[in-house]
């Protein structure tokens, strides 16, 4: 068998069931082509992407700027390693503070890595500016956060799924509930605590926007207490909830942004924190990095696919659609339709079983009309599509959804 083989959706479906670990259950469908908002199929079926790779994919399916800035660059120079420069790294560098307005940025490749690199950050300025005793820093994060898979990260999940059988578990964490001021006043009372990170939005747990007001109120009491206010803005960045963060709703500035996903528009594992001198110097050379991070590649790849966000005025396109599709969601009348949640186009419906049928048989229905989405935590299901989708194609698949809904009644 040659290795570019045109396989069946079954024969691909088969190599991955036999050859592949087993960490992942996907829908039954083989993807071998996108372009902006739809994906198609192995047989050639087509369908709307409401997933977008977990909100990685916002500039919409391989981009042309984006595939450019890619393949132009792979072809002079892909990877020096950061022991020695490259041209296209420090221009990268100024863009990206530019956009956001930090001082400084760390460039890594995962969404779990740049959340370690926060992690890491934040002890060592607890150290060496906060003066807190060695060894005795301490995080504060919320329940059912999710940041990624590393071990650190698992160790302060409550989702036994993320943890089971993963320990011993990294120290140094204290869980709060989200979306619960009093609670963080309450723990903000150890002097020891370095940090509050959270997510703006907590996507893994169904799309949970918190209260109006919960930043603002997070961010004083970060501010009163000398606690870093660090931001996991992987999944809501970039435009996806109709700002450029989801802080930016609030107006506030965190001292930590961790970046990941769409800041590459899904061509490229590309991650960053950003933060100001005062914490981004605490790290000293040789004391963190990574073999690709920052690398040419990733750095033209980045700021081509910043340029479509704000080009296109995507984060404005996703506030408008998000309310339309909120909207038109809350007019389906079914009893399995208990809940529309979301801000800008990261949006979860919560789904009540009917007999046998529930959020997965959902989700095969909306497959077979020519839309994918797919179910967490067994009741909700996740609607992002890629924010370059026109309203004329979003009131398409607000009539798909509906259809689907409709036949289990
Ligand atoms: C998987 C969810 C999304 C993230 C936030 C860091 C990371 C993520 C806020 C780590 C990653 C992913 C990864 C993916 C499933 C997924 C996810 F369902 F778990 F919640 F997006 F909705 N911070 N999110 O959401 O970034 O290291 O993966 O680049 O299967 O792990 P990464």
């Amino acid at each position: 068998m040659k290795n570019t083989e045109k396989l069946s959706s079954r024969q691909a479906i088969e190599l991955e069931e036999k050859y592949g670990a087993h960490n992942y259950h996907p829908l039954p469908v083989v993807l071998s082509k996108g372009e902006g908002v739809f994906v198609w199929d192995v047989e050639g079926k087509r369908y709307y992407d409401f997933l977008s790779a977990y909100s990685a994919v916002n500039q919409g399916h391989c981009h042309p700027r984006i595939v450019s800035a890619l393949t132009e660059q792979a072809q002079k120079l892909a990877l020096t390693s950061r022991a020695f420069h490259n041209d296209v790294l420090g221009q990268f560098e100024k863009y990206i503070n530019g956009v956001f307005g930090y001082d400084k940025v760390l460039p890594m490749n995962t969404g779990a890595e740049a959340v370690e690199t926060a992690i890491k950050l934040c002890r060592k300025w607890a150290y060496e500016k906060k003066g807190v005793p060695e060894n005795q820093a301490k995080i504060v994060v919320c329940e059912n956060n999710f940041h990624g898979r590393t071990t650190t990260i698992v160790s302060f999940s409550n989702d036994p799924d993320a943890t089971r059988n993963y320990g011993p578990y990294t120290p140094g964490f204290i869980r709060i509930p989200y979306n619960d001021t009093d609670a963080l006043e309450q723990a903000l009372k150890d002097p020891n605590v370095a940090g509050f990170l959270f997510e703006p939005i907590q996507g893994e747990a169904g799309v949970f926007v918190p209260d109006e007001g919960y930043l603002k109120k997070t961010y004083e009491l970060c501010k009163q207490n000398n606690v870093l206010y660090i931001a996991d803005e992987v999944q809501t960045g970039i435009a996806r909830t109709g700002r450029m963060l989801a802080c930016d709703h609030e107006g506030v500035r965190p001292d930590i942004v961790i970046l990941g996903k769409a800041i590459s528009g899904g061509m490229y594992p590309v991650s960053a924190v950003l933060a100001d001198d005062e914490v981004m110097l605490v790290i000293k050379p040789g004391q963190h990095g990574s073999t690709f991070g920052g690398n040419p590649v990733a750095a033209r790849v980045a700021m081509a696919a910043l340029d479509v966000i704000r080009e296109e005025k995507l984060a404005e396109r996703s506030e408008k659609l998000g309310d339309l599709l909120r909207r038109e969601l809350r007019n389906i009348k079914s009893d399995m339709l208990t809940l529309v949640r979301g801000k800008g186009l990261l949006n979860a419906i919560v789904i009540k079983p009917k007999g046998d049928k529930e959020a997965i048989d959902v989700c095969h229905k909306m497959a077979e009309l020519g839309l994918l989405a797919k179910p967490t935590h067994g009741d909700k299901i996740r609607f992002a599509p890629p924010l370059v989708i026109s309203e004329e194609q979003l009131m398409e698949c607000v009539d798909i959804i509906r259809k689907a809904i409709e036949s289990f009644e």
